[in-house]
């Protein structure tokens, strides 16, 4: 169908087109429910998610350490009180949860939780699973997968029967990150390795790297990275990425995911909620797309200042991938700058979002609100294509948002 240059067909063709199309999600913290207990779900993880104790703390007397000390029903009954009943819930991690009570048709105004409570209680996993990809708009949705988390890799061990709604991801914070802590456990487990990572230390991860691979089967190799991430430079993360991790992702076909800029632990007291962003060098970014053409690099960059030199990067090298609006970016007043120039750079040869979920029913918000701030862009560009002489076609809108939110990871991962 041939869309008129009026405004309003194109904004209501790109809503529509929006609604209709099944996102993949490519970068959560779910989990799959073969894999125990390890996913996060209902109202008091919801209200205890670490964006919200974060926010805790500037609006209550509480102390991290007083807070530690409550349960978890204890904890989310304070966030509820402190931000939802005594602040208004303007924050876009307050109104997130709003917005998913509102979604269930529960009360959003509560003094307390007890009937959300009661609700997500009564729920059977597998089935809101199901309901709350549906409410989100997703078909399937990408794990973090650790290897070297003890209850995890337990869970692995005893066989995670494949669930078709979720894929792995091979996660290496631990190897490439922390490995003074963790290089004995690979010991332990028959691998060759040493504290300083001579010997047959980088062969050894890669062996290690390859049996997990076959376990887990992981659509991407990933690793968050410092501000200070640096590529060439004289580390074991260094050698170790060199050669073990980008050679092991290149034999397998598979993308390694890099997300830089992470300061971690800036404020120790609030655990998980004490991380910050710093701007990094990008041009460890410019030296592995260059030297490892035959690799795939999905990358993500947490500090908004790095964000429009990512657009150039992937300008110049088709073997990069930029994707999302990572954690204390995925703000609609940073998101919208962040997708115009990528779609003015990039055209739609890049992923613009993720939701980074940690807790099931968030995927409900964290994608209701990618639509509502991606839909007046796109209606944009379509607009200025039409003004500048190609009308857009529906078809045209589809196949668009069919590749920036599926068929760019579909091809990279092979995840058809
Ligand atoms: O390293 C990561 O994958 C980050 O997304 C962290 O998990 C972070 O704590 C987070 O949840 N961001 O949204
Ligand atoms: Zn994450």
């Amino acid at each position: 169908m041939q869309l008129s240059k009026s405004g309003e067909d194109t904004a209501r063709a790109v809503a529509e087109v929006l609604e209709a199309t099944k996102f993949i999600d490519m970068h959560t913290h779910l989990f799959q429910p073969s894999l125990g207990k390890l996913g996060l779900w209902g109202i008091d993880e919801l209200v205890t998610y670490h964006y919200l104790e974060a926010e805790l703390f500037r609006s209550s007397e509480v102390k991290p350490e007083a807070y530690w000390a409550m349960s978890k029903a204890g904890q989310a009954d304070l966030i509820w009180r402190t931000l939802f009943v005594e602040n208004t819930p303007v924050s876009e991690a307050t109104r997130g949860v709003v917005a998913v009570l509102h979604a269930f048709g529960l009360k959003t105004e509560s003094e307390s939780l007890e009937e959300a409570r009661e609700f997500f209680a009564s729920r059977e996993l597998s089935r809101h699973i199901d309901d709350c990809f549906a409410k989100a708009g997703i078909s399937e949705a990408v794990m973090t997968n650790d290897p070297l988390d003890p209850v995890e890799a337990a869970e692995w061990e005893k066989g995670a029967g494949k669930d078709a709604r979720f894929h792995a991801v091979l996660r290496l914070d631990r190897v490439l990150n922390q490995w003074r802590g963790h290089w004995q456990v690979l010991e332990g487990q028959g691998y060759r390795v040493e504290a300083e990572g001579g010997g047959k230390t980088a062969g050894e991860v890669r062996r290690f790297l390859d049996a997990w691979a076959e376990k887990m089967k992981p659509v991407y190799m990933a690793v968050s990275l410092p501000d200070t991430f640096a590529y060439p430079e004289e580390s074991l993360r260094a050698k170790l990425l060199r050669e073990a991790v980008v050679p092991a992702c290149r034999e397998r076909g598979i993308p390694l995911s890099l997300m830089i800029g992470v300061r971690y632990q800036v404020n120790p007291a609030i655990r998980l909620a004490g991380d910050g962003s710093g701007k990094a060098d990008l041009r460890a970014i410019e030296r592995l797309c260059r030297d490892f053409p035959d690799n795939k690099f999905l990358t993500s960059v947490l500090s908004r200042e790095n964000q429009h030199e990512l657009c150039v990067y992937a300008r110049k090298f088709g073997n990069l991938m930029p994707f999302g609006c990572w954690w204390f970016l995925n703000n609609p007043s940073v998101v919208e700058e962040m997708t115009r120039e990528r779609i003015e750079m990039l055209g739609a040869s890049f992923i613009p979002q993720h939701s980074d979920a940690r807790v099931l029913e968030q995927v409900i918000y964290k994608w209701r609100n990618t639509r509502r701030t991606m839909a007046p862009i796109l209606s944009q560009s379509y607009r200025l294509l039409a003004e500048d002489g190609r009308a857009v076609k529906r078809a045209d809108m589809e196949r668009d948002v069919r590749r920036m939110f599926r068929t760019n990871f579909e091809r990279w991962t092979g995840a058809e």
